[in-house]
């Protein structure tokens, strides 16, 4: 349903509309970062600094940016982003230690008074992925118009930096409607991009809503791009993956559910979206029955579920910290190796805990 297909396509400096790689010279703040730290000093006059890695979330008013971020990292219910208010200032959801995502005013004109409100050329740093969501409900060219302007100014300072056009608002499209909405955006994006000798390399197109797990998908992948060592995690899952047979493993960040990283075999939606499902009944059991642990515990240990996946697969998570967890899917001969998924799960959580400190 999205642009980044099973495994294959454009990502930083690798193949086409599909899978990212990692950036270029991962673990430094390039010039391009220093610029935006710099700048964003000048702006806002405070000693408030930049996270290292961001991703800019970009677009017309009402286009849905604050009811996606307050969905996924507030926990608000679709329903409840009815009414909000439109975003004034730039504000920052926190993920994992140096990724936040930032929320900007929507702007409909490029006036400079507007313009400084979202400045893409002080933002977009070395390790930035911009997300610019069209609500496909309204005039789409007019975004479009947006997402150009957009574009030229953050593809001045990083030609390379990915842009993730997010098809918002799609609830309630028959799939046959929402396939043609994104191939006819897809046309007109990258016939304009060419036309403009815009670099069109690092585009994708994510078909979202609010009201399903779509936008927790479209933003993993998102930021699966700016993780640190996103290659050596996804090594260190394949291992997890063939020592322990299992089939599929997804490494949750627990505040938002967005998944991190994951190993290298197709993803496919259910298997995420019934990851998601099964995280919600775990946290509703267990606010109903805390477990009490003594203080400075790290609560690491394999939780053991049988919920089945077409009545052959089953689903246990490894809680690697209070913030990250492995979700599992293997069959259910796997869930009788108790002890072997505890030792090769002690193994990753350790090696995972290396990369991703709290
Ligand atoms: N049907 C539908 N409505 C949505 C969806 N996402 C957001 N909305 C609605 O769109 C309206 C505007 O949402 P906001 O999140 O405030 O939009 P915004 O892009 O942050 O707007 P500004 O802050 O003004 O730039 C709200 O009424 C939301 O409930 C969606 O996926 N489907
Ligand atoms: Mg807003």
């Amino acid at each position: 349903m999205n642009g980044y297909g099973g495994g294959g396509g454009p990502g930083a400096g690798n193949n086409g509309i599909g899978m990212y790689g990692p950036p270029n010279g991962l673990g430094n703040t390039g010039p391009a970062a220093d610029i935006g730290l710099e700048a964003e000093h000048t702006v806002h006059n405070s000693e408030e600094q930049l996270a290292e890695r961001r991703v800019l979330f970009m677009g017309l008013p009402r286009s849905g940016k604050t009811s996606i971020l307050k969905v996924i990292f507030e926990q608000e219910l679709a329903y409840d982003t009815l009414s909000l208010m439109p975003t004034l200032q730039r504000t920052e959801h926190r993920l994992i230690t140096g990724i936040s995502v930032y929320d900007f005013p929507g702007i409909d004109d490029f006036s400079d008074s507007q313009y400084s409100l979202i400045n893409p050329e002080i933002y977009a740093g070395e390790f930035t992925s911009l997300v610019f969501v069209v609500d496909s409900q309204s005039d789409i060219q007019s975004s479009l118009t947006s997402l150009f302007s957009v574009v030229r100014s953050a593809q001045s300072v990083n030609p390379h930096i990915p842009i993730n056009v997010f098809i918002n608002k799609v609830d309630g499209l028959s799939d046959e409607l929402k396939q043609d909405i994104q191939h006819d955006i897809q046309q007109r994006v990258l016939k304009n991009m060419g036309y403009e000798n815009l670099n069109s390399a690092n585009v994708h197109f994510l078909l979202t809503t609010i009201f399903n797990e779509s936008i927790r998908e479209a933003l993993s992948k998102v930021v699966q791009y700016l993780v640190p060592r996103n290659s050596s995690l996804e090594t260190i899952l394949n291992s997890f993956c063939s020592k322990s047979s299992l089939d599929k493993v997804f490494l949750i960040d627990a505040a938002t559910k967005l998944y991190l990283a994951t190993d290298s075999s197709p993803t496919y939606s259910p298997q995420y979206v019934f990851a998601c499902q099964t995280i919600d009944a775990m946290d509703e059991i267990a606010g109903m029955c805390p477990v009490q642990t003594s203080e400075g515990e790290v609560d690491s240990a394999m939780q053991r579920i049988t919920i089945g996946l077409d009545g052959i697969a089953e689903v246990f998570i490894y809680q690697i910290n209070g913030n990250l967890s492995l979700f599992c899917i293997g069959v259910s001969q796997v869930i009788n190796q108790t002890s072997l998924l505890e030792f090769n799960g002690s193994k990753i959580a350790k090696a995972i805990r290396k990369i991703l400190p709290p």
